[in-house]
Parts: structure tokens; C-alpha cells; sequence
């Protein structure tokens, strides 16, 4: 018997270290001479696009580079539950392109402050409704997943999951401490579904094209809309844009590395429990391989990818390298010690891994040689981590070591 919840997946699952095959991770300071890079110019130079481009035309797909036309239509909400703390906004996105329009609602809650503040933007799995338990907030008006815990039927959302995944989002807490939470539901930029491409901002880059082995998947899209709303912030004075700590749970994790690593305008990026193709490394083939990953969701990363089922020992890169593209910024990996499926240590060694690109920003990484107990978060150089007790969630006390890394390395 298997101790992951995911029993669709009938492969043999690697849950125990002996198990761990022996692989190699890409000296991620390794040029294409044999030589290593020295210095973050060279880095910078040489190299990280190249890893960037790798991830694209390997992993999760290539970004169009191409304009879109997007409004915003702002709306002050009465909100009565945070009257006494802070303010919540619903911004209308509408996303044209050649006559095509998608729209998505960023939800964004930010302190009562006299000077912009810094944010913490990541998306929702449920519906904005379902963070806070305030009336004032729309429901999804895009496909949602059918799901019995949510009162969700035929795709519809449903008033009664106002609130219900209030435990993922710390609002109180993050107002209490000087920042803003903006929010948007990911199924309003992709909806999470093997649809061929169609749908989502898909339709509005590819519709009747012919899908290229690189063309990107549903996690890059998330990536590219989380940098719309980074455009949306900085026209919005009230947001201090230097400032963006970027994050995302489990799948929304990935499209949280892969959007801090394309853009860099995020100054903080965290991923929580994102797991393979997200974090942890690939090459370890522990918890979820890419084969499982690519069977259950082939619409997530590019096609090219499905080459390396069963075949990780090819795979040009691996997640440290991820995790390097975000130096010098800082960047955070939360585990959870029950979450076998994400592979804590991949997730740890990826971390670790990364640290000797920020070495040559003369900057610490993560100085860690050995995973660090439970509960006992790392957060003194710029590859924060912790495993916390428990399952794959995102709680309360992941939040409160987001906050204290964001203080840390952002005041
Ligand atoms: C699982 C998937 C993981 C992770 C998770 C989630 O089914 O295997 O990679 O993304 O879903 O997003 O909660």
C-alpha cells in the first residue's frame, strides 16, 4: 500500500531514501567549455539565460513574447468584516488579444498605510471567495473543478465555500504586519483541464495552431499572468512594486518559481510544498516522477517534456537550477514532513544546491549541510527553508515564516 493520497497512479513510487537511485546533478556553473563560471557578471553573462531557455524549451514551455492589451476596472468593496483594519479591492482584468478576451479578478486586501506597502501575490486553487469569509467578494465567473468539499457542480462555484479555505491565507496576520495580500483564482487565466489548449489565455495566443514540442503549458501560462498582475501593480501607487513577494502552493508553487524566475521584477519568491517540477529535484525519482506528473497532468508543462519519462538521467537541468534564476533575490522553499508525494528532501537538496550561484553574488545561500530538523526554520541568508510537521498545506506557519523572511530580507 502506498502512503500517498494520489492512488491513481499505479507505477511503483519511490517513498523510502534507499531507494533513491544514484544520479547526477548539471554543475549548474558549468559553461558549454568545460569551464565554470566565476563571477555573478559571468553568471549573469554566460549562463543564466542559457538555464532559462532550457527551462522553456524542456519543462514548462516558451512565453510568448507578444503584446497583449489589457484594462483594469477597479472596485472598492464594502467590505464589512475588515473595516477596522484594512481596505479589499476586486480589479477586473480584461486581456485582449486579436480580438479574442479573457478576464480575470485580482482580490487584493492591503493594511491601512500612509506610504505604499509591500505585497505578498500568489493565486487561489477555489475562488477568491474562498480565502476570506467577507460577503463583499465575486465568486469565479470562469470553469471551475467539480468538488463535493467545495459545493461546486457542473462548474459552477457555490456561495456556501465562502471562506472555507480561509486557513491557507493568514490575512489578519499579514495586514497586522504592514503588508498586502493580492489574490486571483488561477482557473481565471488557465483553467486547470486537458482541453487541447483552447481555452484560458491558451485562446488567446494559439487558438487553431498547431502545437510546437515547446509550446508552452498550463503552468506557464500562470507564470505569464502573475506577471500582468505584476504590470497592474506597478500603475497602482498604493503598492510599493520594489517590494512584491511572489508564492504559490503545490502546483501554483511551480507557476510561482517558473514566474520569479522569468521576471524579474519579483524581489521575493516562495514556493510552498511545489514538489516535482516545482522544487524538488527530478533526477531522484522520489515521490512524483515526471512520468506520473506528465501522465496525470499532460497539459502542465511542455511536450518536450514527456522525453524525460523514465528518463530523468537526460534531462539537461534540474530544480536547483530553477531555484539559482532567482539570485541575487531572495527566494524561500517550505517542506512538509508527511508530504512524501513532493519530496522534501528533493526539495531541501534543490535549495541547497542552488546556494553556489548567490556565492558568487557574495551572498548566502542556504548553509545547511543536512536537512534541518522540523520546525526549525532556516531563514538568515537568501535561500530560506523549512519542514514543518504535518501535510501538504499551506498554514498558518508557513505563513508566519514567509513574514519574518520577507522582514528579513526586504525592510
Ligand atoms: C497533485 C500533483 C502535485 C501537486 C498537487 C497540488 O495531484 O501530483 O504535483 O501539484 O496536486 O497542486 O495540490
Amino acid at each position: 500500500a502506498t502512503a500517498f493520497p494520489w492512488q491513481l497512479y499505479n507505477q511503483e513510487v519511490i517513498q523510502e531514501e534507499n531507494k533513491v537511485p544514484s544520479y547526477t546533478l548539471p554543475d549548474l556553473l558549468m559553461k558549454s567549455d568545460g569551464k565554470r563560471v566565476e563571477s555573478a557578471a559571468e553568471w549573469e553573462k554566460l549562463l543564466r539565460s542559457q538555464t532559462l531557455q532550457t527551462f522553456e524549451t524542456e519543462v514548462y514551455g516558451q512565453i510568448p513574447n507578444q503584446e497583449v492589451a489589457v484594462t483594469y476596472e477597479e472596485n472598492l468593496l464594502h467590505a464589512k468584516t475588515l473595516k477596522d483594519f484594512g481596505s479589499i479591492r476586486e480589479i477586473r482584468f480584461s486581456i485582449e488579444k486579436d480580438g479574442n478576451r479573457i478576464q480575470a479578478v485580482l482580490l487584493l486586501i492591503l493594511p491601512d498605510r500612509s506610504s505604499p506597502v509591500p505585497v505578498f501575490l500568489g493565486y487561489n486553487f477555489n475562488g477568491n471567495h474562498t480565502i476570506h469569509p467577507d460577503e463583499s467578494i465575486s465568486l469565479p465567473e470562469s470553469w471551475v473543478a467539480n468538488s463535493p468539499e467545495m459545493g461546486v457542480r457542473e462548474n459552477r462555484p457555490s456561495p456556501n465555500s465562502r471562506g472555507k479555505k480561509s486557513s491557507r491565507w493568514a490575512v489578519q496576520q499579514i495586514l497586522e504586519r504592514g503588508y498586502g495580500l493580492a489574490t486571483m483564482y488561477y482557473g481565471d487565466i488557465d483553467p486547470d483541464f486537458d482541453d487541447g489548449f483552447e481555452n484560458g489565455v491558451h485562446s488567446l495566443f494559439s487558438k487553431n495552431k498547431t502545437r510546437e514540442k515547446d509550446d508552452w503549458g498550463s503552468i506557464a501560462t500562470w507564470a505569464w499572468g502573475l506577471s500582468r498582475v505584476m504590470d497592474y501593480f506597478e500603475t497602482n501607487p498604493l503598492i510599493d512594486k520594489n517590494k512584491v513577494c511572489v508564492l504559490g502552493h503545490s502546483r501554483l508553487g511551480k507557476a510561482a518559481l517558473f514566474a520569479g524566475a522569468n521576471d524579474k521584477r519579483f524581489a521575493l519568491v516562495i514556493s510552498n510544498n511545489s514538489g516535482c517540477g516545482g522544487a524538488a529535484l527530478s533526477k531522484r525519482r522520489f515521490g512524483e516522477t515526471v512520468a506520473a506528473i506528465n501522465d496525470r497532468f499532460p497539459h502542465w508543462f511542455c511536450e518536450n517534456f514527456k522525453k524525460y519519462n523514465h528518463n530523468e538521467d537526460q534531462l539537461p537541468v534540474d530544480q536547483h537550477q530553477l531555484l539559482a534564476l532567482m539570485a541575487p533575490r531572495p527566494v524561500y522553499v517550505a517542506s512538509a514532513a508527511e508530504d512524501l508525494w513532493a519530496d522534501p528532501k528533493g526539495e531541501f537538496l534543490a535549495a541547497k544546491n542552488a546556494s553556489a550561484v548567490y556565492r558568487l553574488y557574495g551572498l548566502k545561500g542556504l548553509q545547511l549541510q543536512e536537512m534541518p530538523e522540523v520546525n526549525k526554520p532556516h531563514i538568515d541568508g537568501y535561500i530560506g527553508y523549512h519542514i514543518r510537521s504535518g501535510v501538504h498545506d499551506l498554514t498558518a506557519y508557513d505563513w508566519e515564516q514567509f513574514l519574518n523572511f520577507a522582514d528579513a530580507r526586504l525592510k
